[in-house]
């Protein structure tokens, strides 16, 4: 069985964080294996504490599954501090580890901010260039970039822009602005745009669910275009049957797509 790895912090909810990059690996048929980051405490409401556990902690996880399993592509989500994206980095080169989809993650759904200071900076010059795939939304790709995100055109733009930083394909994902949700795909050759309806209503988790489908979707040997078709779709049905958990926003139901 394939297998995907997924360093992310944790969502008690399940919506967002490894909790929901696992249950989408299991849903597209990938065995997943997960390291937390960091912890939150979160509710379907939003975030209301965050704990980053010692990062000699965290080294020490990725090195005990690392040394005995060795998963065929990886995804990283909320990474919080330079200290950690550090040891992401030394570990990736330490075992070799290829497939790195990375959702840069900055701020919740509800508007916390899940990134300390240098952490943005950490991200883009030391994972970015190792990465096979990013997936900035348009928030994320326009903190990355400074260009304000209104239309297909500047998403194209950052797609190019964030492409200098080394990651081999950015996708810009467009889901939060008017109109039809629209992502964006840049190799460094051509473009891809994915089009769908737009899902009326509020959502949390989408940018991991997407993430994980690619993450998934490399590791059983699809190209990337493949893996971004699929996430696009499955994000799409995950949201028509979300569930109203509690009394916040809406969770994806990542488990029924197999
Ligand atoms: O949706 C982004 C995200 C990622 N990871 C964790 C989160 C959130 C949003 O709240 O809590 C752990």
């Amino acid at each position: 069985m394939k297998i995907a790895l997924s360093i992310a912090g944790s969502d008690p909810t399940g919506g967002a964080g490894f909790q929901a990059d696992l249950k989408t690996f299991n849903s597209i048929g990938v065995y997943g294996i997960s390291v937390p980051s960091v912890l939150t405490a979160q509710s379907t409401a939003g975030v209301s504490d965050i704990y980053e556990p010692p990062v000699e902690f965290f080294s020490a996880q990725l090195d005990s599954i690392l040394r005995d399993v060795r998963p065929d592509a990886l995804k990283t989500g909320m990474l919080y501090s330079l200290e950690i994206i550090s040891v992401v980095a030394e570990k990736l080169r330490q075992y070799s580890l290829k497939n790195l989809v990375i959702d840069p993650v900055t701020v919740s759904s509800t508007g916390v901010s899940l990134v300390k200071n240098g952490a943005l900076e950490a991200m883009r010059n030391y994972l970015f260039p190792l990465a096979r795939v990013i997936t900035p939304n348009i928030y994320e790709a326009s903190v990355f970039t400074g260009i304000n995100i209104n239309s297909e055109n500047d998403m194209k733009d950052a797609a190019m822009r964030l492409s200098r930083s080394g990651a081999q394909t950015v996708i810009v994902t467009g889901g939060h602005l008017q109109g039809t949700a629209i992502d964006v795909l840049w190799d460094g050759e051509e473009f891809l745009t994915l089009e769908s309806e737009r899902a009326e209503g509020e959502y949390h988790g989408t940018g991991c669910a997407f993430s994980s489908v690619i993450t998934a979707c490399l590791a059983l040997g699809y190209d990337v275009r493949e893996s971004a078709v699929k996430a696009k779709e499955f994000v799409w049905n995950a949201m028509r049957s979300a569930v109203s958990l509690g009394r916040g926003m809406k969770i994806l139901n990542l488990g029924q797509h197999r």
